[in-house]
């Protein structure tokens, strides 16, 4: 009787699995629209009346070998001069591109070690392609590169995002092509029915992928030999690690590839007017051994991150409108909410840099901004004082939006201050007013300042003098540094000739960058044995040095001076050799 009841419950438990089966078939094909191959061979001969002509005409004009190994490809006749013209509308020479094949082989950039290492990862990869508007046959060799690059049991998908583009071929040839020429791999191609923004986008992206690591890839990239392994292994070892690979040039108007060397690289930075910057290494970093190497943020086009701790960290800030400042947001996220950001060195992928952006944002809003702020409210604590100088009309408005959202995931993930990061994670990023002898605006007679003279990002130039703003901002901002610099965030005063004084990068070897601040008012440099002076400088222009003297000329007076730590009387010359050394 036992037994009887037992194959009876057998039997039920069956066919409820049947049943079970049978609807879920039946609701896959419907709503999932599983396409059956008759329908898409349908699709094919359709589009192919309207399209074969065309991508064959493309096709044939490819000329074979053409920028082989990365090196400068170059054109002749018309197409020269039709290749020029296009740098200036898009940034980019589209002939060359649309001439060079989309397969074409690159040279191995890695550093020769990172040819000894094995790696055997079993995760596999999602490559999530955003792109708007972008030249069809710099998307197609982003695709290629990652077809040709990647061991097929290592790559889940391709997924590509259309921000709803409105070139033409971005359309149908691109449907095309992709079933065709490119039939034989897992593509997938998303199209958002309204332009929805970098951000959002790459969210769809992240949505519908299936992989164990998401990758992320601008549109207008190429992946080089070996490029996903090192990402994936570093992954399987630590799934809170998110990596970023070197991203070397592609030019834009030779498709040049062209790297810093096999061993030179940099890491992320920021500025805090809310810009990605390119760093050194931190000293401590092991750069030689060619491992994973700490990075306070990265640029954001290209990035490796475990599927689901992408989601567990926050994604991204789904408030961000168009374009820029996710980077900074996810850096930060990261580093805060106990992740960590690392560059792989042995992972390399090109990147076309442009010298603008050949299309518009939406409603023509300033998104970085906007962005910015929405992240300086949330990550940077009272560190975002400096952010609000460069932008003071961002602070406490409205146009930033909600940010309930982001500051409960912050609770929620218990998520470390701001300071923490500085501290543990970048801790040679300049405060401007932490450990300082003296910083604010610097006056000279009352009424005129030391001024930055307009002095662009990564730019060099004089430090000026300008009549004094009603309200400090962040050109006529600077700080004494505990090392004796007199600077702006990364940029140091030192003298050259013995006379003018010009910003340059800090280099934090003191020598020509160092400077004494005395009590007495004036701001002295040991090297040339001179004086900061105004005298005979007009407002507007560079300042020089002069022998130290009596002289209101040499006096300043800073906002903010630490009088217990800045000397009052002049180095004796032992001190002086000391710091020149
Ligand atoms: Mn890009």
């Amino acid at each position: 009787m036992l037994m009887k009841c037992g194959r009876i419950k057998k039997l039920y438990i069956r066919i409820l699995v049947v049943i079970f089966f049978a609807i879920w078939l039946i609701f896959y094909l419907k709503f999932f629209k599983l396409k059956l191959p008759t329908e898409i061979e349908e699709k094919v001969s359709r589009l192919a009346a309207k399209y074969e002509g065309t991508l064959e005409e493309y096709e044939s004009k490819i000329i074979p070998g053409l920028g082989d190994d990365g090196e400068p490809a170059f054109l002749e006749g018309e197409d020269q001069a039709k290749g020029d013209e296009s740098l200036k509308t898009f940034a980019l020479n589209t002939v060359l591109s649309d001439r060079m094949p989309l397969n074409r082989k690159l040279r191995d950039p890695r550093n020769p070690r990172c040819k000894e290492f094995s790696y055997n990862p079993k995760l596999k990869a999602s490559v999530i392609i955003i792109f708007y508007n972008e030249l069809l046959s710099v998307v197609l060799r982003t695709i290629w590169s990652v077809i040709l690059q990647t061991p097929n049991h290592l790559l889940q998908e391709i997924i590509l995002v259309d921000d709803c583009s409105t070139t033409e071929p971005l359309k149908g040839l691109l449907d095309y092509y992709i079933l065709t020429r490119l039939k034989n791999y897992n593509i997938r191609l998303v199209r958002l029915s309204s332009r929805m923004g970098l951000i959002r986008a790459r969210l769809q992206g992240a949505r519908v992928a299936t992989g164990d690591v998401l990758v992320f890839l601008d549109s207008h990239c190429e992946a080089t030999t070996q490029w996903l392994e090192p990402l994936l292994a570093r992954i399987e070892e630590d799934k809170t690690a998110v990596l970023v690979p070197i991203i070397d040039v592609i030019e834009a108007n030779t498709f040049a590839y062209s790297t810093n060397g096999e061993t030179n690289f940099q890491v992320g930075g920021f500025s805090w007017s809310g810009h990605f910057t390119w760093i050194d290494i931190q000293k401590e970093e092991d750069k030689e051994s060619m491992g994973p190497v700490r990075s306070p943020t990265m640029a954001g086009g290209l990035f490796a991150i475990d599927r689901n701790f992408f989601w567990d960290i926050g994604s991204y800030d789904e408030q961000m409108d168009g374009w820029g400042g996710e980077n900074l947001e996810m850096s930060f996220r990261i580093w805060q909410c106990g992740g960590k950001l690392e560059t792989v060195p042995c992972s390399r992928v090109g990147h076309v840099f442009r010298d603008f952006h050949p299309y518009s944002f939406p409603d023509n809003k300033d998104t970085h901004g906007i962005n910015t702020a929405r992240l300086v409210d949330v990550w940077m604590d009272d560190y975002k004082r400096f952010f609000y100088m460069f932008e003071p009309l961002l602070e406490n408005n409205p146009v930033i939006g909600d940010l309930t959202h982001r500051k409960q995931l912050r609770q929620k993930l218990r998520c470390k201050s701001f300071k923490w990061y500085l501290d543990n994670i970048y801790p040679e990023k300049f405060i401007l007013d932490e450990n300082v002898f003296a910083y604010g605006q610097a006056r000279n007679r009352k009424e005129y300042c030391l001024d930055d003279l307009q002095l662009g990002e990564g730019k060099m130039g004089p430090l000026g003098l300008y009549v004094c703003h009603p309200n400090l901002a962040m050109s006529q901002y600077f700080s004494i540094s505990s090392k004796g610099e007199l600077r702006k965030e990364n940029f140091c005063a030192e003298v050259h000739n013995e006379r003018t004084v010009q910003l340059t990068e800090c280099h934090g070897h003191k020598k020509n960058q160092y400077w004494r601040y005395f009590t007495n008012g004036t701001i002295y440099h040991p090297s040339t044995n001179k004086c900061l002076t105004t005298f005979e400088v007009e407002p507007g222009k560079g300042l020089l040095v002069e022998k130290c003297k009596k002289s209101r000329y040499q006096l300043w007076e800073f906002t903010y001076v630490n009088h217990t730590a800045i000397l009052d009387k002049k180095l004796s010359s032992n001190e002086i050799n000391e710091y020149l050394k």
